[in-house]
């Protein structure tokens, strides 16, 4: 199933042979437009309205009752209530590590600058409702902002026709278990629009205060009105299909390597499954157990499609040092390393999203109960770019403390600046405090 490109030659074009899926998330944006507008100038009702044309079912009302919330969390099977606690008390501790100190630096006398983290007061989440339901993105979303002192948080995800309109049972019951309350069943390009700009209070319901940043996946549509309302709120990164790279010497398991690229495979007919191996035998092995394991999957034409697709193959490389510049190249969403001495190898890596340590750290541990994050950077934006975490929701502020000695010390040096670039009443403001 999966292609086999071999880049032992001298002269292999590393870069051409990392291909990979493309969506167009540009060219959607007018269509969304309207959209936008209409939820601007009409309000929930046409939130109602456009769900009820997108969605198939007009929810009972916008605003999802604390009853319904809380019922859903009743309802709830207790090994999935069970499996969601320990993801959430686990990504709790991680996330609760990455809040920044802060830190004041003295720069002489009476002169003080702070560098000082504030949260983002409101976050919009966009849950997605349709071939994908991952009340596991919830807590990945949720997690951080919490963990980052976001005090206001709402969450939009689509009404479902086969759940009386309410979005779907499992997505609610995640947010009771995260503690919350403010959920709107809405979905697409409405739903961001809701978010970001907010709706005024009429008969029908009360105001629902516009956010800050908008985060969470969602399909193109959403992609695209985050794009088109993108100044208006802030907003993550566009997610593209899921990626897995793994590089793995002769040492590695075909039999769990075959596994964890076919898991991914599963999310989408665009996920890209990559092996990075200098052994032509583990590669061959990995190729035959794939052709065992796929047949009988539950989404075996989807995986069939993702494995079969120009994104995904099996890269032949020299040695473990071509290696690893393959997958900085690649620069995968999940890098898994199945060597000898997987941690030295893992620590030489600069470009991945989350590097996965060993035959025990496969990619799916990360995606429900390591601890980490599953929102990750894809399409090769790890060159520049982090996984959803604590810091996304915070602000670095900077209080500037300057005392007359302190402003003296430098006068000279900012008037001269000034008078330079042209700017002499940026320079009066200074000496005039001089003057005294
Ligand atoms: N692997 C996905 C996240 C996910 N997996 C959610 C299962 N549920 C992100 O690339
Ligand atoms: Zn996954």
């Amino acid at each position: 199933m999966l292609t086999v490109t071999d880049l032992r030659g001298a002269d292999a074009d590393i870069t051409a042979a990392v291909p990979r899926a493309e969506t167009d998330v540009a060219s959607t944006v007018p269509s969304v437009l309207p959209i936008i507008e209409r939820v601007r100038a009409e309000g929930a009702a046409a939130v109602l309205d456009l769900g009820e044309r997108f969605d198939g079912v007009r929810p009972p009302s916008l605003r999802v009752p604390d009853e319904t919330i809380r019922a859903a969390l009743e309802t709830l099977e207790p090994a999935v209530r069970a499996g969601l606690e320990e993801s959430i008390r686990r990504a709790r501790k991680v996330h609760a590590a990455q809040v920044p100190a802060g830190s004041v630096v003295d720069l002489g006398e009476g002169a003080v600058v702070e560098n000082r983290w504030t949260p983002v007061d409101r976050v919009g989440l966009y849950v997605p409702g349709g071939r994908a339901v991952y009340p596991s993105s919830v807590v990945m979303n949720v997690v951080p902002a919490q963990a980052a002192g976001v005090g206001s948080l709402a969450v939009a995800t689509p009404p479902q026709a086969e759940h009386g309109g309410w979005p779907h049972p499992t997505v609610l019951a995640a947010c009771a278990l995260l503690g919350v309350d403010e959920v709107y069943a809405a979905g697409g390009a409405q739903a961001v629009a809701l978010l970001a700009l907010g709706l005024p209070a009429t008969d029908t319901g009360p105001a629902v205060p516009p956010v800050a940043m908008v985060t969470g996946p969602g399909n193109v549509f959403v992609a695209a009105a985050k794009r088109a309302l993108l100044g208006t709120v802030g907003v993550d990164a566009e997610a593209g299909p899921s990626e897995i790279a793994v590089i793995a010497d002769e040492t590695a398991r075909a039999d769990w390597v075959a596994a964890d690229l076919i898991s991914q495979a599963e999310h989408d007919p665009l996920a890209a499954s990559v092996l990075i191996t200098d052994s032509p035998a583990l590669a061959a092995d990995v190729a035959a157990q794939i052709e065992q394991q796929v047949p009988g999957a539950f989404h075996e034409e989807q995986i069939r499609t993702a494995l079969t697709g120009r994104q995904s193959g099996i890269l032949l490389v020299r040695d473990l040092d071509h290696a690893i510049e393959v997958a900085d190249a690649y620069a995968a969403e999940h890098l898994q390393v199945h060597t000898r001495e997987a941690e030295r190898v893992a620590r030489r890596v600069r470009n991945a999203g989350a590097l996965f340590v060993g035959p025990h750290s496969p990619v799916p541990l990360g995606d429900y109960c390591a601890g980490s994050n599953h929102v990750l950077p894809t399409s090769g934006t790890a060159r520049f770019s982090s996984g959803l975490n604590t810091a996304t929701f915070l602000r670095l502020q900077q209080l500037v403390r300057y005392e007359a000695a302190g402003l003296a010390e430098v006068a000279d040096d900012i008037a001269a600046v000034a008078e330079d670039e042209g700017l002499p009443a940026h320079a009066e403001a200074v000496r005039l405090r001089e003057a005294r």
